[in-house]
């Protein structure tokens, strides 16, 4: 009857584990259950010494932060030849019913044969000469981000997802335009601007041994025994919008001059590591970032190191793991990160149902980043109290809260595409 018994209530079990498809949320939500924690602050030396000018700021703390952020979080780029060679697979005239042009751009690197190569999508404006352009990698590759019948299926590795028509980590017809509620290319173009993106894998696929098949296998060897303070994928994701950015430059109609960098969720926490390390971004665009991101990690709220580094270690530097079981060891939090983008324009962005990247925590990193945005002439948030939904905040340092859940939406667009055009007086 014992082992009979066990054995239904395992079963019993079971199924009423297979019954939920959420998997059970570790971490704080209770924003009265947060603990205090003290920020360090991004105007003070390791040494202790104050930042009290501009100048200290750009020579000595920018340097040294940037530094820790390579050292503890993201991990550094070894040195190389980055050169790269483009090929121009298409122009079409006529894309999106005749409002843009649409171009495909090979990217590779003759250092580095092995290395897959990086296929970028621009859309741009018809009419304008140069048309600023917005950078950002995709999720599902460049014939899921549009609908457009005629784009190829991207050939690289995928994350399983039925819904996406991936199947068996490859895409399918099925996964044409699944992503493309999150690009609205028409609507950009029609404001001005050009939209060049890729697929993330391109660069590296996303899953723990994919660095074997990106750009850190061809640089490292693909027997390479990572070490503290090496690149992660993020590094490496980010690295490859860089090399997007290079290639820009000779795409005729673009005017990479005048680049914005966006992304969302993981792509978020890329987009801020690809406008700090690339100082040529002029407008650093967070979407729903989160841990590793915008979001504060020395507040307990959401998704903490601990979660992030055990489900997708590959992201950071080998180092982050070990600040899992306390945070705040973690010689800088991401406010410094946002920091890190000054003077350049930043837009943060959360949404409301998306408590696993803490919107309050986005809202305070962002507020905290204020005193160096100050010290080098422009202004910070301009408010102290988190927005209500659905209204944007901060004219140098934006703001929002989006109504609804995780998700990069047109609405969020124009809020990008209203501080592109502040900034660059359109
Ligand atoms: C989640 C991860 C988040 C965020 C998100 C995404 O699983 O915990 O940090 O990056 O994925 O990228 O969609």
């Amino acid at each position: 009857m014992i082992p009979r018994f066990s054995f239904l209530f395992s079963l019993l079990c079971g199924w009423l584990a297979s019954m939920s498809d959420a998997p059970a949320r570790e971490g704080n939500f209770d924003e009265s259950a947060v603990p205090p924690y003290t920020l360090p602050d991004p105007l003070k030396m390791e040494d202790g010494t104050a930042v009290t000018t501009a100048q200290q700021w750009t020579t000595q703390r920018r340097p040294e932060l940037l530094r820790l952020f390579e050292e503890h979080v993201y991990g550094a780029l070894p040195q190389a030849d980055w050169t790269i060679q483009t090929e121009l697979l298409e122009t079409k005239e006529d894309a999106l019913d005749g409002q843009a042009i649409r171009r495909r751009v090979r990217i590779t690197l003759p250092a580095f044969p092995a290395f897959r190569g990086i296929e970028m999508l621009v859309y741009q404006p018809r009419t304008a000469p140069a048309a600023p352009v917005f950078l950002g990698l995709s999720f599902g590759g460049n014939h899921a981000v549009s609908t457009e019948p005629d784009l190829p299926i991207s050939t690289a590795w995928m994350r399983p997802s039925k819904e996406k028509g991936v199947v068996e980590n490859y895409a399918t017809e099925a996964s044409r335009g699944t992503e493309s509620s999150r690009w609205p290319f028409a609507e950009m173009v029609a404001r001005g601007y050009a939209v060049a993106t890729a697929y993330c894998g391109d660069i590296e696929p996303d899953h723990a041994d994919g660095w074997k098949d990106g750009i850190r296998g061809a640089v490292m060897g693909s027997d390479h025994v990572w070490q503290e303070g090496e690149w992660g994928c993020i590094s490496a994701w980010a690295w490859g919008l860089s090399r997007m950015l290079d290639a820009l430059n000779d795409v005729p109609g673009v005017d990479a001059s005048r680049a914005a960098v966006v992304g969302h969720s993981r792509l978020g926490k890329t987009a801020l590591w690809a406008g700090v390390t690339d100082e040529r971004f002029g407008l650093v665009i967070s979407n729903d970032s989160g841990e590793g991101g915008a979001a504060l990690k020395y507040r307990d709220f959401g998704e903490t190191p601990a979660i992030i580094t055990r489900a997708f270690p590959h992201w950071f530097t080998k180092t982050y793991t070990r600040y899992g079981p306390n945070p705040q060891q973690c010689p800088v939090d991401q406010h410094e990160l946002l920091a890190l983008i000054a003077p350049r324009m930043l837009c943060v962005a959360s949404a409301t149902e998306d408590e696993w990247a803490d919107p309050r925590g986005e809202f305070l990193a962002a507020l905290a980043a204020e005193p160096v945005f100050v010290l080098l002439g422009k202004p910070g948030l301009e408010v102290t109290e988190m927005p209500a939904p659905d209204r944007s905040v901060g004219s140098w340092v934006r703001y929002h809260l989006r109504t609804g859940p995780h998700n990069i939406t047109s609405w969020d667009w124009e809020q990008y595409s209203r501080a592109a055009d502040a900034l660059w007086k359109r």
